[in-house]
């Protein structure tokens, strides 16, 4: 990376990932406008004071409990997400267990390749993604390509930074949708079953920490972590706990 950033810098962990998106960008992973969601998650996760809110951990807890109630999970990813956070992705999907499938919004066979290789690279096994024969109901445009052994046949889809449209077409298709999103107000995040408000970055591995801890209860356990899962409560907590940032001080 071409910038030396002191590790001393007050806003180091900040200004790394966007080192890692410009990098991602350079080698033909990231989109520009991957750039540009980035800064919008970025002024989110300031005001979020770029920490996990506890109503963030409570959803991964539910996140976790629905991926290992799944049959078919699949976790897919897109520029950006393979730009921050590879090797976490592998090692989630590796706990679960669960497929990996590249996916994205400004779809090209160029991206697609790059992107699964970095997968691979990062240690995924049988990463999907470069041999798109299904489509997602209702969306016609590129961003509806898939692979049916992936995203069409899964139960639970895992998708951060997900598109709104395409995350109300997979919940039209019957499938469970967990998401990561900074912005509480995004289409996805109210259109998912479960939205982690909370950066990518911090969000991955808490969701494997959560698989760990859960793996050898019960599905009777699990179903009620499952069922006790409100993401619309949710969302109103992280939106209460920005609102009362303004008031302090
Ligand atoms: O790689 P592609 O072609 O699939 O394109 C990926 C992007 C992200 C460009 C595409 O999916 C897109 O345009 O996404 P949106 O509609 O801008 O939504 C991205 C959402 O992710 C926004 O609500 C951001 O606030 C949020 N976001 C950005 N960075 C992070 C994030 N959420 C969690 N962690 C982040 N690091």
């Amino acid at each position: 990376m071409s910038s030396n950033i002191p590790r001393s810098h007050p806003r180091y962990e900040s200004l790394m990932m966007r080192e890692r998106l410009a990098s991602g960008f350079h080698k033909g992973f990231v989109h520009e406008t991957g750039l540009i969601a980035h800064g919008r998650g970025e002024a989110f996760d300031y005001l979020l004071g770029e920490e996990t809110l506890p109503v963030a951990d409570r959803a991964s807890k539910a996140a976790a409990a629905m991926l290992l109630l799944a049959e078919h999970p699949v976790i897919s990813v897109n520029g950006n997400v393979v730009a921050l956070v590879a090797e976490e992705v592998v090692d989630l999907a590796n706990r679960i267990p669960a497929k990996i499938e590249v996916n994205l919004f400004h779809r090209t066979s160029d991206r697609v390749h790059r992107l699964v290789s970095r997968m691979e690279e990062a240690g995924g096994k049988g990463v999907l993604g470069r041999n798109a024969d299904a489509r997602i109901d209702g969306l016609g445009h590129d961003r509806g390509w898939c692979e049916k052994k992936g995203i069409f046949e899964s139960d639970v889809v895992l998708v951060p930074l997900e598109d709104g449209d395409r995350c109300q077409a997979l919940r039209d298709m019957g499938k469970t949708v967990i998401t990561i999103d900074l912005n509480p107000l995004s289409r996805t995040a109210k259109t998912a079953d479960v939205t982690l408000v909370d950066n990518v970055v911090r969000s991955v591995p808490r969701i494997s920490f959560w698989i760990d801890k859960l793996k050898a209860k019960s599905e009777c356990d699990l179903l009620k972590l499952r069922d006790e899962w409100d993401n619309s409560s949710g969302l109103d907590m992280v939106l209460k706990n920005i609102c009362s940032r303004f008031q302090k001080d």
